[in-house]
């Protein structure tokens, strides 16, 4: 039985509040949906099933290139952090897990964070690995390079940090390790593009054959430019596709909605990887200019509705094996993180829930008539339908706060943090 962090009769107390409201429009949206021959019990169901993982350093505040402002009770360390993620979890009942990042998380006694993570009824989704910035006491500096360095020892260091985050993640019950590679040149003429490359791949065979079995899959990450302006070594979905088709079939891509040039078109890119057999998961956020790291959904919730859009078609097609793995990375400068992170996943729900109404039959018909007006306005009256009271009556059941965000305002819990947790000082600039 996990233990609750947020009082659960405050959070009865304010769902009483609401409840016959919400009874009442939930009612109001099953018979509108029941009019468009759709059960709204079956969808609530597979709503209620998807799950989106916590990024462990999305509870902090993050900052921008030039400052960071932080905020009050921020957690110290990975075992406050799951605390927040807990109550994510405790009032949204949508993100069971926490994705942990090392060094950043590290601990001496790993064990003693899966309790805690269980005690919180939490688990523990991909471990992600950071070869993107210098740690105090590190041997050989990452300045230049990481995985695809031109010198083999610092290649040598960087594999070696992954793997032992594979064994981190073992510790915890984890079965995924995500690599971000911050690698890439500034200037025309720094690196030499193809070897950097083929140094990369071969960096990620040897972490893959590092992976302890076969549950386990290697999420590679691609993003489009940052730190590295002039050629980012895995800037985009075609050289993660390459890499993840070199080392083999544990090794997929991630994608992080906000790691792509703004309008380009991600959903088109996540069916191509589907199709590939290599859509290993998602970071999800929202963007208006680069990887802004802003809420799911809070720029362009019509896009975040395409990319579940094709999600829904590519398991209606039976296009996989395995769903891909949905987790958040998010950056919040200027929102209470728990806030933002309740939201965001409350968003990709909602995608998700939009996405389950689309009539497939009537889209497939009105494609091949290339009726465009109606093939597009099946898409567009699916993401139209407000689903608000579908997914507040699937917290409801699961034991959840039909209002998050105004359960987690009436419990106090930032302002309680603030006071047994030191203020963080750190105001430095930095992109997490
Ligand atoms: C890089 O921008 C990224 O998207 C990667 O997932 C990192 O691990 C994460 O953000 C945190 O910096
Ligand atoms: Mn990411």
């Amino acid at each position: 039985m996990a233990e609750p962090l947020i009082d659960p009769a405050l959070v009865e107390a304010h769902n009483r509040q609401a409840a016959e409201a919400l009874a009442q429009d939930y009612e109001a949206l099953s018979r509108s949906l029941s009019r468009r021959g759709i059960d709204s019990e079956a969808i609530l169901a597979r709503v209620s099933a998807l799950e989106i993982a916590v990024p462990s350093w999305g509870v902090g505040t993050g900052g921008t290139r030039f400052a960071r402002f932080p905020g009050p009770g921020e957690p110290a360390d990975i075992f406050d952090k799951l605390d927040d993620c807990a109550v994510i979890q405790q009032l949204g009942r949508a993100t069971p897990r926490v994705s942990l990042h090392f060094p950043w998380d590290e601990v001496a006694d790993m064990a003693a964070v899966k309790a805690r993570g269980e005690a919180l009824g939490l688990g523990f989704d991909a471990v992600n690995s950071n070869t993107f910035q210098d740690q105090p006491g590190q041997a050989l500096s990452y300045k230049f390079g990481s995985l695809s360095h031109a010198d083999a020892a610092v290649r040598a260091q960087a594999v070696a940090h992954n793997i032992d985050c594979i064994r981190k993640g073992q510790a915890l019950g984890a079965s995924a390790l995500t690599i971000w590679l911050a690698d890439g040149s500034n200037f025309a003429g720094q690196s030499h593009l193809a070897r950097a490359f083929e140094r990369y791949i071969a960096s990620v065979a040897e972490i893959e054959a590092a992976l302890p079995d076969d549950s386990w899959l290697l999420l590679l990450e691609y993003k489009n430019f940052e730190p590295a302006f002039y050629a980012t070594v895995v800037q985009d979905w075609g050289s993660c596709l390459l890499a993840a088709q070199a080392v083999g079939p544990r090794a997929r891509c991630l994608v992080d909605l906000g790691h792509h040039a703004p309008s380009t078109n991600i959903e088109m890119i996540v069916t191509r990887l589907i199709a590939a057999g290599k859509l290993g998961g998602f970071h999800l956020n929202d963007s208006r200019f680069g990887d802004d790291d802003l809420d799911a959904g809070s720029v362009d919730p019509f896009r975040l509705f395409l990319v579940f859009n094709e999600l829904v078609d590519a398991e209606q097609r039976h296009a996989w094996d395995e769903a891909p793995a949905l987790m958040l990375d998010q950056s919040h400068n200027v929102t209470d993180p728990i806030e933002s992170l309740m939201l965001s996943a409350d968003a990709a729900r909602r995608a998700h829930a939009q996405a389950l109404l689309v009539d497939r039959e009537q889209l497939s018909h009105y494609q091949a008539q290339n009726d465009v007006a109606m093939a597009a306005e099946t898409l567009r009256g699916a993401f139209r339908t407000d689903v608000t009271p579908l997914l507040a009556e699937a917290r409801r059941r699961a034991g959840g706060a039909i209002d998050p965000v105004g359960a987690y305002r009436l419990s106090g819990y930032r302002k309680a943090a603030a006071a047994r947790r030191p203020q963080s000082t750190g105001s430095g600039g930095g992109i997490v």
